[in-house]
């Protein structure tokens, strides 16, 4: 009999845990930047192999609402650790806990799910000093275990997943074994289009970014090679917003669409014929109608 169960994966905006969640699943699934609060959904992503299949449910970092769409954050992150397995809280390689490391581990303390603590970026510090930091995290609370990895590397992520399915019970899949997630493709283009705004875009103006699909269809061209038609709108917060999203000229907007092309390609496996629009909506993260419009509503999945 396989094992088999949920990871719920938490932890401080940009430690890097739609990071490892792609490096697990080796696919980009979730975004990743180095902007912090890039993550805005659970996303789950599965992993199958000889021993079993492990569910990895991705959360936005935890962080304080400022708005509807923070609500919706704080509400995806919540309901992610309810129904899970195991938990895995991803920190930074550092002795110093701040306040919302601390305000996390209060929140774990109280859960019965056993908590993994993982060390991220191992590549960035002396190995040596890792021990320094297990015992300041020992200090806040007790861990199951605590694994130092690079998920930007893949250092000692295979040792990861051994500790996660030792805390596995046997039991059935929960998907087919060639899944790797749950995201609809369009949604998984949505994203890759608002990556690379993420990370062309200065300051502010991303996070007040949503994108939507408009159209998104398959057809043969007259070589009979098939290709996609995406339209795509980027949403901004204001008319100044449109313009830098813009660029002169139409340059950026151009870039955005030529990196996110790419991507999409890679993920859809075939052609993309990609045309990105921008709309402004203002102030739309203050409104609970056009977030939730803009596809970030619970449906308690
Ligand atoms: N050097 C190094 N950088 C890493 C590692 N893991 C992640 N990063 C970088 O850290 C940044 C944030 O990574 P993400 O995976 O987007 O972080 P996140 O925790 O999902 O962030 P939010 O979605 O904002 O909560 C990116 O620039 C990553 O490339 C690592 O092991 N080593
Ligand atoms: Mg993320």
């Amino acid at each position: 009999m396989k094992k088999s169960g949920f990871v719920a994966i938490v932890g401080r905006p940009n430690v890097g845990k739609s990071t490892l969640m792609n490096r697990i699943i080796g696919q980009k699934i979730a975004i990743t930047s180095k902007k912090p609060q890039t993550t805005r959904n659970q996303i789950r992503t599965v992993y199958t192999s000889d021993e079993g299949q492990i569910v990895f449910v991705d959360t936005p970092g935890v962080i304080k609402s400022k708005n509807k769409l923070g609500d919706y954050m704080v509400g995806a992150t919540s309901s992610a650790v309810k129904d899970v397995d195991l938990i895995l809280w991803l920190v930074e390689p550092s002795d110093y806990i701040g306040e919302g490391d601390k305000a996390i581990a209060e929140k774990l303390k109280n859960s019965k799910v056993p908590v993994v603590l993982v060390i991220n970026k191992l590549d960035t510090i002396k190995k040596s000093d890792v021990i320094i930091f297990m015992d300041a995290y020992r200090k806040i609370m007790d861990f199951a275990e605590i694994v130092p990895i690079s998920a930007f590397k893949g250092e000692n992520v295979d040792e990861l997943i051994k500790v996660i399915f030792s805390y596995l019970k046997e039991g059935p899949y929960f998907f087919d074994e060639d899944t790797i997630t749950d995201q609809p493709s369009r949604q998984i283009a949505a994203e890759l289009i608002r990556e690379k705004a993420l990370r062309l875009l200065d300051k502010e103006i991303p996070h007040g970014i949503a994108v939507v699909i408009d159209v998104m269809q398959y057809r043969k061209t007259s070589s009979g090679q098939g290709i996609y038609d995406i339209d795509a709108t980027i949403i901004c917060e204001r008319d100044s917003h449109k313009g830098i999203i813009i660029g002169k000229g139409g340059q950026m907007l151009k870039k955005i669409g030529q990196d996110a092309r790419i991507d999409i390609e890679k993920m859809m496996e075939t052609k993309v014929n990609l045309h990105l629009f921008v709309k402004v909506k203002n102030n739309w993260r203050d409104s609970d109608y056009l977030v939730k419009n803009f596809g970030y509503k619970n449906d308690d999945k």
